[in-house]
């Protein structure tokens, strides 16, 4: 079907058609949904089989589907594969790791990681096929060179990842949020512009043989809603 393009306050509106759903099928769709995302985990072994660029491409397309203050859409994802670059930037983040662990983490922190069974080694960072980095951007340059800020920076770069994360799961590949502690490194090692800080790191590939995860529970229902009625 043809769209229908109007104006409003001078500005292009299109026509917008949207598939909708019985509530059966939404009931079986919403649940099957859930089902097939909670089998999600955060995997910290990587098999090194590697996974096409086209891939990694579309990952980061889906992400960026993500909505935005004021439509800024204010993220960029670096995704490296050189092996070289991603030597240096486990070193780096080692770097700041141990330094984490062994000063700047309070012992309360230390305990409630210990059974996630992370440490300050990073192997995941060289053994992973692709890592993802992604930037926000908070601030924009405008064709003068002066600075505006962009809104809502966290929000919309969080939605963003987040939907990158189910667009991994989707492809059936894993991956980890890790936020290596402080994370200018990253922009410094991949000479970003000024306007951006690392969110999160992403490795992203396949598990490795026989890996295994952390016994963990997610919350109830009753325990993360609250419905007033
Ligand atoms: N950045 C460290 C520590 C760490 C912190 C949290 I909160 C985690 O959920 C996991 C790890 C690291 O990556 O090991």
């Amino acid at each position: 079907m043809k769209q229908k393009a109007i104006q409003i306050n001078g500005y292009t509106h299109l026509t917008y058609t949207h598939e909708t759903y019985s509530e059966n099928e939404m009931l079986q769709r919403s649940s099957s949904y859930y089902n097939w995302l909670d089998k999600r985990r955060s995997v910290r072994e990587f098999s090194d089989k590697p996974v096409p660029k086209e891939v990694i491409e579309n990952l980061i397309l889906s992400a960026s589907t993500a909505p935005s203050g004021a439509h800024k859409q204010p993220w960029t994802f670096c995704a490296i594969s050189n092996q070289a670059l991603k030597s240096k930037i486990r070193e780096a983040a080692e770097i700041e790791e141990k330094l984490g662990y062994d000063s700047r983490m309070s012992e309360r922190w230390k305990k409630d990681l210990a059974p996630l069974g992370t440490n300050m080694h990073k192997p995941f960072i060289e053994e992973a096929p692709w890592i993802v980095i992604a930037f926000k951007k908070v601030y924009e340059f405008d064709e003068d060179g002066s600075k505006h800020n962009n809104y809502y920076v966290n929000e919309s770069v969080g939605i963003a990842t987040g939907m990158f994360i189910s667009a991994i799961q989707n492809a059936g590949l894993v991956t980890l949020t890790h936020t290596p502690s402080p994370m200018n490194f990253l922009a410094k090692v991949l000479k970003r512009p000024s306007n951006e800080r690392a969110f999160i790191l992403f490795p992203i590939g396949y598990p490795k043989e026989a890996v295994f995860v952390p016994k963990i529970d997610r919350k109830p229902i009753d325990e993360v809603a609250c419905f007033f009625e």
